[in-house]
């Protein structure tokens, strides 16, 4: 709230982003009574949820868990109807939860902001928006999305093509009927490997353009009936709790024991039982799957194993096999019927190691070896400029009319994810340097929702302006996220965890991935010391 202490501004805090993060901060903030002003991009509220209408979008966390938990009539309320829920589900209950709470009035719909500019002298923020908008703030806080600026290769000749382009990260809200057609999926990501087998469905053909393999599991999904929602959501207060001390912000445990702590039948068990329940958990089998190579691969042949189970044509499994990374250091993808997908007779996989695309023309895709496979349409699978690109877009200006962008040039530097040097009262949320991708990014965004809103009000109690972390704590908490890295196997995948997947980007780990409770525990070591790391102005 503006005092005697703060400049007078327009609003108390700008939020930009109207998706999980950015819907649960205005809603938080303003019942502490700040006045604030929320920006979002799209005409609705979601975020990724909004724009990411591909077919066969759904989540890779269970339903039951990607759900916020500050609202325990919300909670007992929504019904999820499947154990992973889809973009349209989520989009309902996003949208029921701006209703609920009424959030929409606090944003301005379609709306980008273009720059924010710290005023020196008063410690405020003037954001300007591309509708020639001006709005002054004491604090700013992006929520921006971690997976929300969309990567689009630039192949020569694109422009060329003569049928219709998509990218499953700003697909049309009318879909697209692809009944018939002869159709292209470049990339084979969690969106490629989730849109194939819809869009095998519809198409004539269709043809997979795939660079590397990736590790998928079979989500395992299925209707929830009355019976499991009733026992999930009395159990929700445990469900909770389990989560928050977790990992990656679910419930779910791994093994007791080491890979190698256990008999061989026992570590088949152990794998047999993950990859029953599904998806992404199959990559925590054993607590030292993600550290210890050995371990890696004794997790990977069980993979292999079922996965060549699946596959038809032992040539085609050979394809779909990574042979570039261990697995679960590039997000593990959950699937629903991807690899029998290539089983259909009306179906082709094409390997581009070896024979990339060279070119598009009008009819199609043509191959390095001049091979050219015509398409009716194309849909770009490729992912973001993940972590830093949504905020890269926008000209943030800190002391001295420092470029946020260009400090961040080799690699985000923040610390504890939330706080940077020379930009004071600027927050980010759920983005890098915190666990953000690497968890449940619904109970990461109360995480630091929360964090925020006890630090807004230790500023108003104790008479403070402004609060800015200290270049010493950054310094010391990049090294912390790089050296925390550097004790697994991630940084030996080329993921867009380490931004390997943009030309140009510099290879740096940019989530926390000590774990979500690790990290709680950390951010909230800092408030209770009187915010050590930060200066208080
Ligand atoms: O993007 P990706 P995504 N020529 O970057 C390929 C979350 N998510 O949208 O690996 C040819 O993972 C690229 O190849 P390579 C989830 O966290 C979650 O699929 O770089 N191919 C790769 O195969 C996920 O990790 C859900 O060699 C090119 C693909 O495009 C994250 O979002 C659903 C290429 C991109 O894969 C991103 O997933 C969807 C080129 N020039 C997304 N450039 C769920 O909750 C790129 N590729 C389930």
């Amino acid at each position: 709230m503006n005092d005697s202490t703060t400049a007078p501004t327009d609003t108390d805090v700008i939020v930009v982003g109207a998706g999980v993060t950015g819907l649960y901060a205005v809603h938080r903030l303003r019942g502490l009574g700040h006045r604030v002003r929320g920006f979002e991009r799209g005409d609705g509220v979601g975020g990724v949820w909004y724009w990411n209408r591909y077919p066969g979008a759904r989540c890779d966390v269970e339903s039951v868990d990607y759900s916020y938990s500050f609202d325990e009539e919300l909670q007992q309320e929504w019904d999820w109807s499947e154990r992973y829920a889809t973009q349209p589900e989520i989009l309902r209950y996003l949208d029921h939860v701006a209703d609920r709470h009424d959030l929409r009035r606090s944003y301005s719909f379609s709306t980008s902001v273009v720059s924010a500019e710290l005023d020196e002298t008063t410690l405020t923020w003037t954001v300007r928006t591309d509708r020639g908008e001006t709005v002054s703030a004491r604090f700013c806080v992006f929520a921006v999305g971690c997976l929300s600026a969309a990567h689009r290769p630039d192949i020569p000749g694109a422009a060329e093509f003569a049928g219709s382009v998509h990218h499953t990260g700003a697909w049309p809200h009318e879909g697209v009927d692809f009944t018939g057609l002869r159709v292209g999926v470049v990339g084979t990501g969690s969106s490629g490997i989730q849109a194939v087998p819809l869009i095998a469905e519809r198409a004539a053909r269709l043809t997979v353009f795939q660079r590397s393999a990736n590790y998928s599991v079979p989500a395992g999904n299925r209707p929830l009936d009355e019976e499991t929602r009733t026992r999930q959501k009395a159990g929700y207060a445990e469900r909770r709790r389990l989560s928050r001390l977790n990992g990656g912000g679910s419930p779910h445990r791994t093994h007791a024991s080491g890979t190698f702590e256990v008999s061989e039948e026992e570590r088949r068990e152990a794998f047999e039982e993950r990859w029953r329940l599904g998806g992404v958990l199959y990559s925590k089998t054993f607590p030292d799957q993600l550290t210890d190579r050995a371990a890696n691969d004794a997790a990977r042949a069980f993979w292999e194993e079922k996965v060549r189970g699946l596959v038809e044509d032992p040539a085609v499994a050979d394809l779909l096999v990574p042979v570039d990374h261990p697995i679960g250091t590039k997000r593990i993808v959950t699937d629903s019927d991807y690899y029998t997908t290539f089983n259909r007779p009306d179906v082709d996989l094409v390997g581009l190691r070896g024979n990339p695309i060279e070119r598009i023309e009008a009819r199609g895709v043509v191959l390095a070896d001049g091979t050219l496979v015509e398409l009716d349409a194309l849909v770009f699978a490729t992912g973001f400029d993940a972590m830093t690109g949504a905020l890269d877009r926008i000209e943030v200006r800190g002391r001295g009319g420092r470029l946020l962008k260009d400090d961040w040039a080799a690699g985000p530097r923040t610390y504890l994810g939330l706080g940077v040097d020379g930009f004071p009262n600027l927050f980010s949320l759920t983005g890098a340097g915190s666990p953000s991708v690497m968890a449940n990014v619904v109970l990461c965004a109360e995480q630091h929702v929360d964090w925020l809103a006890e630090c807004l009000s230790h500023l108003d109690a104790h008479g403070h302006r402004a609060i800015e972390a200290r270049p010493e704590a950054v310094e010391r908490w990049v090294a912390e996220c790089r050296d925390r890295a550097a004790a697994t196997l991630f940084p030996a995948a080329d993921s867009w965890y380490q931004g390997a997947n943009i030309p140009g980007k510099p290879r740096v780990f940019m989530p926390f991935i000590g774990g979500f409770g690790v990290y709680g525990e950390i951010i909230a070591a800092v408030a209770a010391s009187g915010y050590e790391g930060f200066d208080l102005i």
